[in-house]
Protein backbone atom coordinates (compact mmCIF):
# COMPACT_ATOMS: atom_id res chain seq x y z
CA UNK A 1 0.00 0.00 0.00
CA UNK A 2 1.23 3.34 -1.17
CA UNK A 3 2.31 4.96 2.07
CA UNK A 4 0.25 8.28 2.91
CA UNK A 5 2.66 10.84 2.32
CA UNK A 6 1.98 14.52 3.91
CA UNK A 7 1.13 17.30 1.37
CA UNK A 8 -0.70 20.86 0.29
CA UNK A 9 -3.37 21.13 -1.92
CA UNK A 10 -3.35 24.25 -4.05
CA UNK A 11 -5.87 25.43 -6.83
CA UNK A 12 -6.39 27.73 -9.48
CA UNK A 13 -9.92 29.30 -9.50
CA UNK A 14 -11.05 32.10 -11.73
CA UNK A 15 -12.93 32.78 -14.84
CA UNK A 16 -13.42 30.82 -17.94
CA UNK A 17 -9.69 31.41 -19.73
CA UNK A 18 -8.43 33.38 -17.10
CA UNK A 19 -5.43 30.42 -17.79
CA UNK A 20 -5.63 28.56 -14.63
CA UNK A 21 -4.61 25.32 -16.77
CA UNK A 22 -1.76 27.29 -18.39
CA UNK A 23 -0.80 28.40 -14.65
CA UNK A 24 -1.01 24.43 -13.73
CA UNK A 25 1.41 23.49 -16.26
CA UNK A 26 3.62 26.59 -15.79
CA UNK A 27 3.81 24.90 -12.16
CA UNK A 28 4.26 21.27 -12.86
CA UNK A 29 7.29 22.66 -15.53
CA UNK A 30 5.47 20.38 -18.03
CA UNK A 31 3.62 22.36 -21.04
CA UNK A 32 0.82 19.87 -21.64
CA UNK A 33 -0.17 18.33 -18.04
CA UNK A 34 -3.39 20.18 -18.64
CA UNK A 35 -5.36 20.57 -21.36
CA UNK A 36 -5.36 24.30 -22.61
CA UNK A 37 -7.12 25.95 -25.19
CA UNK A 38 -9.05 29.14 -26.20
CA UNK A 39 -12.26 27.63 -26.24
CA UNK A 40 -14.06 28.74 -23.07
CA UNK A 41 -14.81 26.10 -20.77
CA UNK A 42 -11.69 23.66 -21.33
CA UNK A 43 -11.76 22.36 -18.14
CA UNK A 44 -14.99 21.05 -17.40
CA UNK A 45 -14.20 19.53 -14.32
CA UNK A 46 -11.56 19.54 -11.86
CA UNK A 47 -8.12 18.14 -12.70
CA UNK A 48 -6.28 16.27 -9.77
CA UNK A 49 -2.53 16.85 -10.53
CA UNK A 50 0.09 15.28 -8.12
CA UNK A 51 3.49 16.78 -8.37
CA UNK A 52 6.87 17.18 -6.44
CA UNK A 53 8.18 20.86 -6.86
CA UNK A 54 11.52 21.63 -5.92
CA UNK A 55 11.00 24.36 -2.94
CA UNK A 56 7.83 23.52 -2.74
CA UNK A 57 8.04 19.36 -1.57
CA UNK A 58 4.84 16.91 -2.60
CA UNK A 59 1.46 18.70 -3.52
CA UNK A 60 -1.53 17.90 -4.97
CA UNK A 61 -2.88 20.70 -7.23
CA UNK A 62 -6.22 21.44 -8.07
CA UNK A 63 -7.41 22.99 -12.05
CA UNK A 64 -10.95 24.06 -11.66
CA UNK A 65 -14.00 24.80 -13.87
CA UNK A 66 -14.09 28.73 -14.57
CA UNK A 67 -16.71 30.24 -12.53
CA UNK A 68 -18.56 32.18 -14.57
CA UNK A 69 -20.70 29.88 -16.88
CA UNK A 70 -24.25 31.04 -16.49
CA UNK A 71 -26.63 27.81 -16.96
CA UNK A 72 -27.76 24.92 -15.53
CA UNK A 73 -24.01 22.98 -16.29
CA UNK A 74 -21.98 26.04 -15.20
CA UNK A 75 -24.00 25.93 -11.81
CA UNK A 76 -22.63 22.19 -11.52
CA UNK A 77 -19.42 23.07 -12.51
CA UNK A 78 -19.16 26.50 -10.49
CA UNK A 79 -19.77 23.74 -7.68
CA UNK A 80 -17.04 21.30 -8.24
CA UNK A 81 -14.72 24.59 -8.52
CA UNK A 82 -16.00 26.05 -4.80
CA UNK A 83 -15.96 22.09 -3.32
CA UNK A 84 -12.12 21.89 -4.65
CA UNK A 85 -11.46 25.69 -3.22
CA UNK A 86 -12.94 24.71 0.07
CA UNK A 87 -10.71 21.73 0.39
CA UNK A 88 -7.24 23.19 -0.72
CA UNK A 89 -4.94 24.75 1.58
CA UNK A 90 -3.94 27.28 -0.73
CA UNK A 91 -6.34 29.08 -3.60
CA UNK A 92 -5.11 30.87 -6.29
CA UNK A 93 -7.49 33.19 -7.65
CA UNK A 94 -6.83 33.83 -11.56
CA UNK A 95 -7.90 37.15 -13.11
CA UNK A 96 -6.94 37.95 -16.52
CA UNK A 97 -5.52 41.76 -15.56
CA UNK A 98 -6.08 43.43 -18.62
CA UNK A 99 -9.67 41.72 -19.78
CA UNK A 100 -10.86 43.21 -16.26
CA UNK A 101 -9.14 46.51 -16.06
CA UNK A 102 -12.81 48.21 -15.81
CA UNK A 103 -14.37 45.59 -13.46
CA UNK A 104 -16.10 47.26 -11.18
CA UNK A 105 -15.89 44.92 -7.71
CA UNK A 106 -14.89 41.18 -8.71
CA UNK A 107 -17.87 39.85 -7.06
CA UNK A 108 -17.30 36.21 -8.52
CA UNK A 109 -13.39 36.31 -7.37
CA UNK A 110 -14.76 38.14 -3.76
CA UNK A 111 -17.26 34.98 -3.67
CA UNK A 112 -14.56 32.38 -4.30
CA UNK A 113 -12.21 33.95 -1.76
CA UNK A 114 -14.85 34.30 0.94
CA UNK A 115 -15.24 30.66 0.76
CA UNK A 116 -11.76 29.81 0.78
CA UNK A 117 -10.92 31.65 4.11
CA UNK A 118 -14.03 30.28 5.52
CA UNK A 119 -12.96 26.72 5.00
CA UNK A 120 -9.11 28.21 6.56
CA UNK A 121 -7.40 27.78 2.88
CA UNK A 122 -5.29 30.51 2.26
CA UNK A 123 -5.37 32.90 -0.26
CA UNK A 124 -3.06 34.34 -2.68
CA UNK A 125 -3.76 36.73 -6.56
CA UNK A 126 -2.51 35.69 -9.45
CA UNK A 127 -3.33 38.33 -12.23
CA UNK A 128 -2.37 36.48 -15.50
CA UNK A 129 -0.57 39.37 -18.28
CA UNK A 130 -1.53 38.09 -21.38
CA UNK A 131 0.15 41.06 -23.47
CA UNK A 132 3.88 41.29 -23.17
CA UNK A 133 3.38 44.84 -24.61
CA UNK A 134 1.94 46.63 -21.90
CA UNK A 135 4.95 48.50 -20.18
CA UNK A 136 5.53 47.18 -16.50
CA UNK A 137 4.18 51.18 -14.91
CA UNK A 138 0.50 50.29 -16.70
CA UNK A 139 0.65 46.96 -15.39
CA UNK A 140 1.69 47.93 -11.63
CA UNK A 141 -0.92 50.61 -11.87
CA UNK A 142 -3.99 48.15 -12.50
CA UNK A 143 -2.22 45.10 -10.06
CA UNK A 144 -2.58 48.10 -7.64
CA UNK A 145 -6.28 49.31 -8.49
CA UNK A 146 -7.83 45.40 -9.25
CA UNK A 147 -6.33 44.95 -5.54
CA UNK A 148 -8.11 47.83 -4.05
CA UNK A 149 -11.01 46.59 -5.69
CA UNK A 150 -10.99 43.36 -4.74
CA UNK A 151 -9.87 45.11 -0.70
CA UNK A 152 -8.69 42.31 1.23
CA UNK A 153 -5.23 43.14 1.28
CA UNK A 154 -3.79 39.71 -0.01
CA UNK A 155 -0.78 39.22 -2.04
CA UNK A 156 -0.85 39.52 -5.66
CA UNK A 157 2.11 38.76 -8.48
CA UNK A 158 1.70 39.20 -11.92
CA UNK A 159 3.01 37.09 -14.91
CA UNK A 160 2.53 35.43 -17.88
CA UNK A 161 1.17 31.80 -17.48
CA UNK A 162 2.90 31.18 -20.94
CA UNK A 163 6.67 32.29 -20.30
CA UNK A 164 8.09 29.01 -18.95
CA UNK A 165 10.89 31.25 -17.81
CA UNK A 166 8.55 32.14 -15.08
CA UNK A 167 8.24 29.42 -13.05
CA UNK A 168 11.01 29.55 -10.11
CA UNK A 169 9.37 33.06 -9.78
CA UNK A 170 5.58 31.29 -8.99
CA UNK A 171 7.51 28.56 -6.80
CA UNK A 172 9.44 31.60 -5.02
CA UNK A 173 5.96 33.18 -4.67
CA UNK A 174 4.56 30.48 -3.24
CA UNK A 175 7.12 29.45 -1.08
CA UNK A 176 7.02 33.39 0.87
CA UNK A 177 3.37 33.88 2.11
CA UNK A 178 2.19 30.16 1.62
CA UNK A 179 2.26 28.95 5.61
CA UNK A 180 1.86 25.51 6.22
CA UNK A 181 -0.28 25.53 9.12
CA UNK A 182 -1.54 22.12 10.92
CA UNK A 183 0.49 19.94 9.28
CA UNK A 184 2.51 18.54 11.57
CA UNK A 185 -0.46 16.91 14.02
CA UNK A 186 1.54 13.65 15.32
CA UNK A 187 -0.35 10.97 14.73
CA UNK A 188 0.92 9.29 17.61
CA UNK A 189 2.10 11.44 20.56
CA UNK A 190 4.57 9.51 21.95
CA UNK A 191 8.10 10.52 22.46
CA UNK A 192 10.93 8.71 20.22
CA UNK A 193 13.09 6.16 22.13
CA UNK A 194 12.40 2.91 23.67
CA UNK A 195 9.43 0.90 24.26
CA UNK A 196 7.02 -1.33 22.74
CA UNK A 197 3.36 -0.23 21.32
CA UNK A 198 1.19 -2.92 20.80
CA UNK A 199 -1.64 -2.92 18.09
CA UNK A 200 -4.25 -5.12 18.31
CA UNK A 201 -5.69 -6.07 15.01
CA UNK A 202 -8.54 -8.86 14.59
CA UNK A 203 -9.13 -10.07 11.36
CA UNK A 204 -12.12 -11.99 9.95
CA UNK A 205 -12.97 -13.29 6.57
CA UNK A 206 -13.43 -9.30 5.04
CA UNK A 207 -9.76 -8.19 6.00
CA UNK A 208 -8.16 -7.80 2.65
CA UNK A 209 -4.88 -10.00 2.12
CA UNK A 210 -1.30 -8.69 1.79
CA UNK A 211 -1.51 -5.80 3.42
CA UNK A 212 -2.39 -3.78 6.67
CA UNK A 213 -5.50 -1.44 6.62
CA UNK A 214 -4.51 2.17 6.47
CA UNK A 215 -4.14 3.21 10.02
CA UNK A 216 -2.37 0.37 11.05
CA UNK A 217 0.43 0.83 8.51
CA UNK A 218 0.41 4.49 9.28
CA UNK A 219 0.42 3.77 13.18
CA UNK A 220 3.64 0.75 12.38
CA UNK A 221 5.24 3.11 9.97
CA UNK A 222 5.22 6.23 13.04
CA UNK A 223 6.45 4.31 15.20
CA UNK A 224 9.03 2.86 13.48
CA UNK A 225 9.89 6.38 12.62
CA UNK A 226 10.14 7.07 16.57
CA UNK A 227 12.50 4.09 17.35
CA UNK A 228 9.55 2.38 19.09
CA UNK A 229 8.91 -0.98 18.35
CA UNK A 230 5.47 -1.99 16.72
CA UNK A 231 4.28 -5.43 18.19
CA UNK A 232 1.41 -6.54 16.10
CA UNK A 233 -1.41 -9.19 17.88
CA UNK A 234 -4.20 -10.86 16.07
CA UNK A 235 -7.13 -11.35 18.51
CA UNK A 236 -9.52 -13.72 17.77
CA UNK A 237 -12.98 -11.63 18.87
CA UNK A 238 -15.67 -14.38 18.92
CA UNK A 239 -13.24 -16.83 21.35
CA UNK A 240 -13.02 -13.40 23.00
CA UNK A 241 -16.40 -12.04 23.13
CA UNK A 242 -17.24 -15.99 24.43
CA UNK A 243 -15.25 -15.38 27.30
CA UNK A 244 -12.34 -17.77 25.66
CA UNK A 245 -9.73 -18.19 28.69
CA UNK A 246 -6.90 -19.34 26.65
CA UNK A 247 -7.85 -16.31 23.97
CA UNK A 248 -7.26 -14.43 27.28
CA UNK A 249 -4.29 -15.43 28.18
CA UNK A 250 -2.69 -15.51 25.00
CA UNK A 251 -3.35 -11.48 25.19
CA UNK A 252 -2.35 -11.30 28.72
CA UNK A 253 0.33 -13.00 28.47
CA UNK A 254 2.12 -10.74 25.91
CA UNK A 255 0.44 -8.09 27.42
CA UNK A 256 2.46 -8.82 30.56
CA UNK A 257 5.68 -10.06 28.98
CA UNK A 258 5.52 -6.54 27.42
CA UNK A 259 5.18 -4.64 30.50
CA UNK A 260 7.60 -6.82 32.03
CA UNK A 261 10.33 -5.92 29.55
CA UNK A 262 13.21 -3.77 29.81
CA UNK A 263 12.12 -1.41 27.18
CA UNK A 264 8.39 -1.27 28.83
CA UNK A 265 4.86 -1.52 27.41
CA UNK A 266 4.15 2.90 26.25
CA UNK A 267 0.49 1.89 24.76
CA UNK A 268 -1.77 -0.16 23.31
CA UNK A 269 -4.11 0.70 20.13
CA UNK A 270 -6.69 -1.35 19.75
CA UNK A 271 -9.27 -1.92 16.47
CA UNK A 272 -12.23 -0.21 17.81
CA UNK A 273 -14.71 -2.99 17.29
CA UNK A 274 -12.49 -4.77 20.02
CA UNK A 275 -12.73 -2.00 22.26
CA UNK A 276 -15.40 -3.70 24.23
CA UNK A 277 -12.91 -6.29 24.93
CA UNK A 278 -9.99 -4.63 25.15
CA UNK A 279 -11.07 -2.11 27.40
CA UNK A 280 -12.38 -5.06 30.15
CA UNK A 281 -9.01 -7.05 30.01
CA UNK A 282 -6.44 -4.31 29.71
CA UNK A 283 -4.94 -2.80 33.33
CA UNK A 284 -6.12 0.70 33.73
CA UNK A 285 -3.04 2.01 33.90
CA UNK A 286 -1.48 1.07 30.71
CA UNK A 287 -2.56 3.73 28.16
CA UNK A 288 -5.12 2.43 25.47
CA UNK A 289 -6.51 4.29 22.28
CA UNK A 290 -8.16 2.80 19.59
CA UNK A 291 -6.83 3.25 15.80
CA UNK A 292 -10.19 5.22 14.63
CA UNK A 293 -9.62 7.65 17.74
CA UNK A 294 -6.08 8.03 16.77
CA UNK A 295 -6.95 9.13 12.97
CA UNK A 296 -10.01 11.53 14.15
CA UNK A 297 -7.68 13.34 16.27
CA UNK A 298 -5.07 13.33 12.95
CA UNK A 299 -7.63 14.32 10.32
CA UNK A 300 -9.16 16.84 12.53
CA UNK A 301 -6.10 18.48 13.02
CA UNK A 302 -6.04 17.87 16.31
CA UNK A 303 -9.10 18.62 17.46
CA UNK A 304 -10.62 15.17 18.97
CA UNK A 305 -12.33 17.48 21.83
CA UNK A 306 -15.06 18.07 19.00
CA UNK A 307 -15.78 14.20 18.53
CA UNK A 308 -15.60 13.97 22.59
CA UNK A 309 -18.24 17.04 22.45
CA UNK A 310 -20.46 15.72 19.94
CA UNK A 311 -21.30 12.91 21.94
CA UNK A 312 -22.96 14.59 24.79
CA UNK A 313 -25.98 14.86 21.78
CA UNK A 314 -26.72 11.62 22.93
CA UNK A 315 -28.33 12.82 25.89
CA UNK A 316 -30.80 14.78 24.29
CA UNK A 317 -31.74 12.55 21.03
CA UNK A 318 -35.30 11.26 21.25
CA UNK A 319 -37.14 8.47 19.11
CA UNK A 320 -37.80 9.75 15.56
CA UNK A 321 -34.63 12.22 15.78
CA UNK A 322 -32.72 11.68 12.31
CA UNK A 323 -28.88 11.41 12.43
CA UNK A 324 -26.09 10.89 9.69
CA UNK A 325 -23.98 8.03 9.49
CA UNK A 326 -20.93 9.24 7.24
CA UNK A 327 -18.40 7.41 5.54
CA UNK A 328 -15.72 8.90 3.20
CA UNK A 329 -15.15 6.07 0.74
CA UNK A 330 -17.78 3.33 -0.66
CA UNK A 331 -16.08 0.07 0.55
CA UNK A 332 -17.36 -3.66 0.57
CA UNK A 333 -19.71 -4.15 3.39
CA UNK A 334 -19.26 -7.07 5.63
CA UNK A 335 -22.34 -8.92 7.34
CA UNK A 336 -21.86 -7.23 9.90
CA UNK A 337 -20.32 -3.59 9.08
CA UNK A 338 -19.49 -1.18 11.60
CA UNK A 339 -21.61 1.57 9.82
CA UNK A 340 -24.39 0.44 8.52
CA UNK A 341 -24.66 -2.72 11.17
CA UNK A 342 -23.22 -2.63 14.21
CA UNK A 343 -23.49 0.68 14.94
CA UNK A 344 -27.75 1.22 14.44
CA UNK A 345 -27.61 -1.71 16.36
CA UNK A 346 -26.16 -0.26 18.86
CA UNK A 347 -27.96 2.94 19.28
CA UNK A 348 -31.23 0.79 19.54
CA UNK A 349 -30.35 -2.05 22.01
CA UNK A 350 -27.59 0.15 24.41
CA UNK A 351 -29.68 3.69 24.36
CA UNK A 352 -33.39 2.28 23.65
CA UNK A 353 -34.09 5.03 20.93
CA UNK A 354 -35.86 4.44 17.44
CA UNK A 355 -33.72 7.25 15.37
CA UNK A 356 -33.88 7.62 11.42
CA UNK A 357 -30.51 7.03 10.05
CA UNK A 358 -29.20 8.69 6.94
CA UNK A 359 -26.62 7.35 5.46
CA UNK A 360 -23.87 9.16 3.59
CA UNK A 361 -21.24 7.53 1.44
CA UNK A 362 -18.41 8.70 -0.42
CA UNK A 363 -17.46 12.48 -0.90
CA UNK A 364 -20.65 14.00 -1.72
CA UNK A 365 -22.83 15.43 0.89
CA UNK A 366 -26.46 15.38 1.73
CA UNK A 367 -27.84 18.60 0.78
CA UNK A 368 -29.64 19.69 4.15
CA UNK A 369 -27.64 18.71 6.60
CA UNK A 370 -29.25 20.86 9.12
CA UNK A 371 -31.79 18.47 9.79
CA UNK A 372 -29.88 16.18 11.30
CA UNK A 373 -29.54 15.80 15.10
CA UNK A 374 -25.72 14.07 15.33
CA UNK A 375 -23.35 13.10 12.57
CA UNK A 376 -21.45 9.82 13.44
CA UNK A 377 -17.98 10.17 10.70
CA UNK A 378 -16.15 7.19 10.04
CA UNK A 379 -12.32 7.51 10.90
CA UNK A 380 -11.80 9.09 7.20
CA UNK A 381 -8.29 7.23 6.36
CA UNK A 382 -9.13 7.13 2.78
CA UNK A 383 -9.37 10.62 2.65
CA UNK A 384 -6.88 13.73 2.71
CA UNK A 385 -6.89 15.45 5.74
CA UNK A 386 -8.41 18.64 3.60
CA UNK A 387 -11.32 16.64 2.33
CA UNK A 388 -12.15 15.56 6.25
CA UNK A 389 -11.55 18.41 7.49
CA UNK A 390 -14.42 20.66 4.93
CA UNK A 391 -16.96 17.55 6.12
CA UNK A 392 -16.27 18.90 9.74
CA UNK A 393 -16.83 22.64 8.64
CA UNK A 394 -20.15 21.72 6.46
CA UNK A 395 -21.44 19.98 9.98
CA UNK A 396 -20.49 22.94 11.96
CA UNK A 397 -21.98 25.23 9.46
CA UNK A 398 -25.37 23.57 9.35
CA UNK A 399 -25.48 23.10 13.69
CA UNK A 400 -24.59 19.71 13.58
CA UNK A 401 -22.54 18.35 16.40
CA UNK A 402 -20.07 15.24 15.20
CA UNK A 403 -18.85 12.24 16.66
CA UNK A 404 -16.63 9.75 15.43
CA UNK A 405 -17.36 6.06 15.01
CA UNK A 406 -14.13 4.82 17.50
CA UNK A 407 -15.44 6.88 20.18
CA UNK A 408 -18.88 5.81 19.48
CA UNK A 409 -17.59 2.26 20.41
CA UNK A 410 -15.70 2.72 22.81
CA UNK A 411 -18.52 4.94 25.07
CA UNK A 412 -21.18 2.72 24.04
CA UNK A 413 -19.22 -0.05 25.88
CA UNK A 414 -18.13 2.30 28.89
CA UNK A 415 -18.59 5.55 28.76
CA UNK A 416 -15.80 6.08 30.83
CA UNK A 417 -13.41 4.73 28.29
CA UNK A 418 -14.01 7.70 26.73
CA UNK A 419 -11.22 9.56 29.15
CA UNK A 420 -9.35 6.71 28.67
CA UNK A 421 -8.88 6.44 24.83
CA UNK A 422 -8.59 10.25 24.24
CA UNK A 423 -5.85 10.80 26.91
CA UNK A 424 -2.78 10.15 24.85
CA UNK A 425 -3.74 12.57 22.50
CA UNK A 426 -4.54 15.77 25.38
CA UNK A 427 -1.15 16.59 25.62
N1 LIG B 1 -0.84 35.31 -24.50
C1 LIG B 1 -1.20 34.62 -23.45
N2 LIG B 1 -2.15 33.69 -23.59
C2 LIG B 1 -2.51 32.97 -22.50
C3 LIG B 1 -1.91 33.19 -21.24
N3 LIG B 1 -2.48 32.33 -20.35
C4 LIG B 1 -3.38 31.62 -21.06
N4 LIG B 1 -3.39 31.99 -22.35
C5 LIG B 1 -4.24 31.45 -23.41
O1 LIG B 1 -5.59 31.63 -23.01
C6 LIG B 1 -6.36 30.50 -23.40
C7 LIG B 1 -7.02 29.91 -22.17
O2 LIG B 1 -6.02 29.41 -21.31
P1 LIG B 1 -6.32 28.26 -20.29
O3 LIG B 1 -5.10 28.05 -19.49
O4 LIG B 1 -6.94 27.11 -20.97
O5 LIG B 1 -7.43 29.02 -19.41
P2 LIG B 1 -8.38 28.39 -18.32
O6 LIG B 1 -8.59 29.45 -17.30
O7 LIG B 1 -7.88 27.09 -17.87
O8 LIG B 1 -9.71 28.23 -19.18
P3 LIG B 1 -10.99 27.27 -18.91
O9 LIG B 1 -10.50 25.91 -18.55
O10 LIG B 1 -11.69 27.29 -20.23
O11 LIG B 1 -11.78 27.93 -17.83
C8 LIG B 1 -5.42 29.54 -24.09
O12 LIG B 1 -5.52 29.75 -25.47
C9 LIG B 1 -4.05 29.96 -23.57
O13 LIG B 1 -3.03 29.67 -24.51
C10 LIG B 1 -0.92 34.19 -21.12
O14 LIG B 1 -0.37 34.45 -20.05
N5 LIG B 1 -0.60 34.86 -22.25
S1 LIG C 1 -12.54 6.17 4.81
FE1 LIG C 1 -13.92 5.68 6.45
S2 LIG C 1 -15.25 4.05 5.64
FE2 LIG C 1 -13.48 4.19 4.29
S3 LIG C 1 -12.06 2.63 5.11
FE3 LIG C 1 -11.50 4.61 6.05
S4 LIG C 1 -12.61 4.66 7.98
FE4 LIG C 1 -13.56 3.06 6.72
MG1 LIG D 1 -8.74 25.23 -17.84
Amino acid sequence: MAKRKEYSIISFAGRINAGKSSLLNLLSGQKDFAIVDAQPGTTADTVIARMEIHGLGSIKVLDTAGIDEYSKLGEKKRKKTYEAVEESDLTFIVIDLLKNKDNKDFAIEKEVIKRALKHKSQVLIIYNIFSSKEPIEKITELENLANQKLGMGLPSFCLNALNGNKQKELVNFISTYFKKENQNIDLIPLKSGKGYVLLNIPMDEETPALRLLRPQDMAAEKLLRKYLIPVLFRMDLKKARSDNQAEKERFLNLVKHLRNSKEGLKLIITDSQAMDIVGKWTPQNIPLTTFSVMMANYMSGGNLNLFVKGLEAFSSLQDNDKILIMEICNHNRKCDDIGTKQIPRLIKEKLGLKLKIDFSFGRALPENLSKYKLALHCGGCMADRQKYGRRIVKLKEAGVPVTNYGLFLSWIHNPKAVKRVTKIFQR
